[in-house]
């Protein structure tokens, strides 16, 4: 059972003004449809339970038996020693904290996100909101960063390049635990989950969050604000770096919703409903959300590996061993069609199980 849209609720809570100091003065005016978690409720559905984050160390020799079990009870880990270098993921943070920082009507001049570019509180076109600001960008190099050039102007260039060192290196390293987990599954071909996100075609993206501090008390009657609701994946797999601000959470399969402790030097991994898809179920594709911080900025920079949007997504035959599929076949761009259409917290892989479809 995971925790569906009743257990949270809407709050009519209208803009009040909190502090007058408030460096995110723009982000006072909280929309009607903003979703509020009660500080019982919270309580009660992050229980600090005896949940472990299960922990690779990409450093070990072999570390797939544990990748698998990880994708399988959780989909969800976090990973040390990757080797993506700190020196480039601390200047894309100092990059991004910069951007952020613009006054609003600046960062506005890089929107909407159409689907790439800044975004503020709305989050996709269904009427989803929450306390983030967000660049969305394409990993295809050029398209997208025109919109920066006149606010960033000559940063705009090394802005760019940063992100493209940071996707590098971390699609490096998406791509070896795909082919881990590919030998786990003892799937002959150990790349046939990566080579979708090595395919030039790939339709990855990258995404930076920004939750700017949110006083609980003031703004919302001691409710915490949702900065990012609750939503998986649709992707192959996500690779998600945050400072050390705390806000998410993931959904366990009893639906108890447990805090992950942030961690600045490690990576989060996060399995995408098309892995789940892939391995016929057999991975799962991780709920989780945000919760806004009452004190402390959060920043978040996520990596979602995507196949083409040509690409058949169904389970690979040589995991089948007779069993029938869970999920009719689809490309990824009917997929992508289909999620555009739904609310975040929808089940969206739900409209592609066989079972409902009969
Ligand atoms: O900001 C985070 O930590 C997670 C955000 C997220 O889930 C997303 O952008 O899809």
């Amino acid at each position: 059972m995971s925790i569906n849209s009743q257990t949270l609720f809407d709050t009519p809570t209208t803009a009040t003004p909190p502090h007058l100091h408030n460096p995110y003065l723009p982000f006072i005016t909280i929309p009607p449809s903003m979703v509020a978690l009660s500080k019982p409720a919270l309580q009660h559905l992050s229980k600090p339970t005896t949940f472990y984050v299960p922990l690779i160390d990409l450093s070990k020799r072999d570390p797939k038996t544990q990748l698998v079990k990880a994708c399988e009870e959780f989909g969800f880990f976090k990973v040390i020693n990757h080797g993506v270098p700190v020196e480039i993921i601390s200047e894309l943070e100092s990059q991004a904290f910069k951007f952020f920082s613009l006054p609003l009507p600046d960062k506005e001049k890089a929107g909407p996100p159409d689907p790439f570019g800044y975004g503020s509180k709305k989050i996709g076109p269904n009427g989803d909101v929450g306390w983030v600001e967000y660049l969305l960008l394409t990993t295809n190099t050029e398209s997208g960063y025109q919109k920066f050039k006149s606010i960033f102007g000559e940063a705009a260039e090394r802005f760019r390049c940063v992100v493209n060192e940071y996707l590098i290196a971390v699609k490096k390293m998406a791509c070896e635990i795909l082919e881990m987990l590919a030998d786990g599954l003892k799937i002959q071909q150990r790349n046939a989950f990566s080579k979708l996100l090595m395919d030039e075609e790939s339709d990855s993206v990258f995404r930076v969050n920004h939750y700017p501090p949110c006083p609980e008390s003031q703004e919302s009657n001691g409710r915490s604000l949702i900065g990012f609701g609750e939503h998986t994946d649709p992707q192959i797999i996500s690779v998600l770096r945050s400072n050390n601000t705390s806000g998410l959470q993931i959904s366990l399969e009893d639906g108890n919703w447990i805090s992950i402790p942030p961690d600045q030097t490690s990576f989060f991994i996060n399995v995408g409903d098309s892995l789940q898809v892939m391995t016929n179920g057999r991975f799962k594709s991780v709920r989780h959300r945000v919760v806004a911080n009452s004190s402390k900025s959060r920043l978040s920079m996520i990596y979602f590996g995507g196949p083409p949007l040509t690409e058949k997504i169904a389970p690979l035959a040589s995991l089948m061993k007779g069993e029938d599929s869970l999920y009719r076949e689809f490309t990824w761009f009917e997929y992508k069609k289909s999620f555009y259409k739904s609310r975040l917290a929808d089940n969206r892989l739900g409209l592609f199980e066989k079972i409902a479809a009969s």
